[in-house]
């Protein structure tokens, strides 16, 4: 994942023709496409593979499973294109190993604390366990809320200078792109903010402007 913007945008667009349609206008300013659920579940897992002519995809399936399913579900989003796939931590040390085994070179990123309230409830106190435990099993990154930037510092910090910190929680869940950078993330995660409004080419650029000089 060339980094040029610091923007990825989350392509949670459940009209696949739509999904399309918005990869096209905001590949120029987007780094990476993550897609999630909504977008596999209404369009197919053939998406990933569409997706993958505009940008690098970040499959966001959130694994949380025993290290076999693990296993079979990573190798398969990345031999339909994927260039990352982000997996739960909570799991413990096998699932992790298991996901980065099976990624073939494919980025593996590890869910720390969550951007929304609920992120409060459990995840944010094992973040620094959960950091740790990514950092052992050889994972390439992390994801960390811009909606508590200080949060993001704080991963940067048990994280070291060489994981990439990937914060979404962008524009509609509160948090701003360039206080996700200037706190220690890579990129800036954004959604319904650009696949939502009215114009996604021009709401990307502004994000990407918002970053512009911190990337
Ligand atoms: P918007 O809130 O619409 O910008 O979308 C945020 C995207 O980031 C969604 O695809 C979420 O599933 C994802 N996300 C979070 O919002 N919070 C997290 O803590 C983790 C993720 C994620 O792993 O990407």
């Amino acid at each position: 994942m060339k980094r040029r913007t610091g923007l990825i945008l989350a392509l949670d667009e459940t009209d696949g023709k739509k999904a399309l349609d918005i990869a096209g206008k905001v590949s120029e300013y987007a780094d990476a496409i993550k897609i999630n659920w909504p977008l596999v579940l209404s369009g197919g897992p053939e998406m990933i593979t569409k997706l993958s002519d505009y940008s690098d995809v970040i499959c966001d399936f959130k694994v949380a499973d025993i290290p076999n399913t693990v296993k079979l579900i990573v190798e398969n989003a990345v031999s339909r294109g994927a260039s990352g796939v982000i997996v739960h931590a909570f799991t413990g040390g096998d699932s992790l190993t298991a996901a980065v085994e099976a990624s073939g070179g494919a980025d593996i990123f590890a869910v720390t604390e969550m951007s929304h309230p609920g992120g409060l409830t459990f995840t944010a106190k094992h973040a620094e366990e959960m950091v740790l435990l990514g950092k052992e099993c050889g994972v390439r990154g992390f994801i960390a809320p811009a909606t508590r930037p200080e949060r993001i510092a704080f991963v940067r910090n048990i994280a070291g200078p060489d994981k990439l910190i990937l914060s979404p929680g962008v524009g509609t869940q509160g948090g701003k792109a360039s206080d996700a950078i200037r706190a220690g993330a890579d990129y800036a995660i954004v959604g319904r903010s650009i696949y939502g409004s009215e114009d996604p080419k021009r709401a990307a650029k502004r994000f990407a402007e918002d970053m512009r000089g911190l990337i």
